[in-house]
């Protein structure tokens, strides 16, 4: 009885959303959409916002034309989604080692490995691999959706490797 352990390594890709807002990085100003100044834009602020709309508060006229209005919504929208980025990649194994039966040296057994991609944002994985080079992967690297899966064969070959 063989017993392969998996190690696999991911990278996560520059996110991009919201027609080019590229960086969350830069978030110390606290954004005027922060009406209760609690440092991020969060729902909170969007009932405040609420019971102001339709209002002139100019605490809650975003685009400062006097009123609070539909385009003030759609300013806090965008601040809330720099607040709150998509979860981001995250990477699970069906299994977290692969049992084979005994092989015969010459001979190989295939299992089946599914990668998923339980997060919600792309997710790259640049390699997979193992210590041992009897076990052989179908799939190295490969993008995943956010939600999507990825099968992977793994090939056992005892001897393979010459001892
Ligand atoms: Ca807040
Ligand atoms: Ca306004």
């Amino acid at each position: 009885m063989r017993c392969l352990h998996l190690k696999v390594v991911f990278t996560v890709p520059i996110l991009l959303w919201m027609g080019g807002i590229s960086s969350i990085s830069g978030q110390e100003t606290p954004s005027p959409a922060d009406f209760n100044g609690d440092g991020t834009v969060d729902f909170s602020d969007f009932v405040v916002f609420a019971q102001a709309f339709g209002s002139a508060d100019p605490q809650f006229d975003l685009n400062a034309n006097g009123s609070v209005d539909f385009p003030d919504f759609l300013v806090f929208t965008q601040a809330f989604v720099i607040d709150n980025p998509p979860p981001p990649p995250d990477i699970s194994l069906s299994v977290t080692s692969l049992s084979f039966g005994d092989v015969e040296t010459g001979q190989s057994s295939d299992l089946i490995l599914s990668i998923s991609n339980s997060g919600r944002t792309e997710l790259s994985v640049t390699g997979i691999s193992s210590s041992d080079d009897q076990f052989i992967f179908s799939a190295g690297s490969f993008t995943l959706a956010g939600g999507g899966r990825q099968d992977v064969t793994v090939t056992y070959s005892p001897g393979a490797d010459g001892t």
